[in-house]
């Protein structure tokens, strides 16, 4: 396993499929403050829990083999705004750089599922304005703390469900393997939309060769 910090945020810097043996895969995480952003990346990269991260912004990378494949996964733990305007907490910097995004909510924090809600309707116009889109995820994070819950596991799939999301709970704190699968699993839909590009190029491609002239 290779984790190297990256003290500088990306200028957007879109990943670059490599070679055929190494693919760039750029991951942004949001959600409202302490809601374990941090945690699920930390976990995800060394596979510990160690408790206390403090506010830092940055850009980890990490490969890992998946199917034979190198995955070089960039993760941008990003920090919720202090006394932001609810539409200023995503960037279209953030959005040109991501390949796909986390959206990170508390199941104990009513209001960290409000942020995601109101992340999902921003990142939504952004994306219709820019012309494209990237897969999503949401997580309810800290399933650890089910007495303290206050969003129910349906809550957070119908919100995953009306915005074309893929939906987990997991606990950062618990268990590695559920954070595995979030990241492993939005490397899948990358994946696939990465093909439904390729395959849409193709049709282009033939579409120029029946028509005379590449169509836009
Ligand atoms: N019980 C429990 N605590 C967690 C879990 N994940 C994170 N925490 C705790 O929640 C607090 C916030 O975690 P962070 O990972 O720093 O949260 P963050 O979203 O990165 O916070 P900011 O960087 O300040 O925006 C820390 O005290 C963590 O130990 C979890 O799954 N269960
Ligand atoms: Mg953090």
């Amino acid at each position: 396993m290779v984790v190297e910090i990256k003290s500088n945020l990306p200028h957007c810097s879109k990943a670059i499929d490599g070679n055929q043996n190494k693919v760039e895969v750029n991951i942004l995480l949001l959600g409202a403050e302490n809601v374990g952003k941090s945690a699920l990346t930390v976990r995800f990269l060394t596979k510990r829990f160690i408790g206390e991260y403090g506010n830092i912004e940055s850009v980890y990378s990490h490969v890992e083999k998946i199917d034979r494949r190198d995955i070089s996964f960039n993760i941008w733990d990003s920090l919720y705004p202090q006394s932001c305007e609810s539409s200023e907490s995503v960037s279209e910097e953030q959005l040109r750089w991501a390949d796909g995004i986390v959206l990170v909510y508390s199941i104990c924090d009513r209001a960290s599922f409000e942020v995601v809600q109101q992340q999902i309707t921003l990142i939504q116009k952004l994306f219709s304005s820019l012309s494209f889109s990237v897969p999503m995820v949401v997580v309810g994070n800290k399933r650890d703390l089910h007495h303290r819950r206050v969003v129910s596991s349906e809550e957070g799939r119908l919100l995953a469900l009306s915005a074309d999301c893929g939906f987990f709970e997991v606990s950062a704190a618990e268990a590695y393997h559920g954070v595995l699968l979030v990241f492993h699993g939005l490397h899948e839909l990358i994946k696939e939309a990465r093909g439904v590009k390729k395959g849409a190029a193709g049709i282009m491609g033939i579409m120029k060769t029946v028509f005379g002239k590449k169509r836009e």
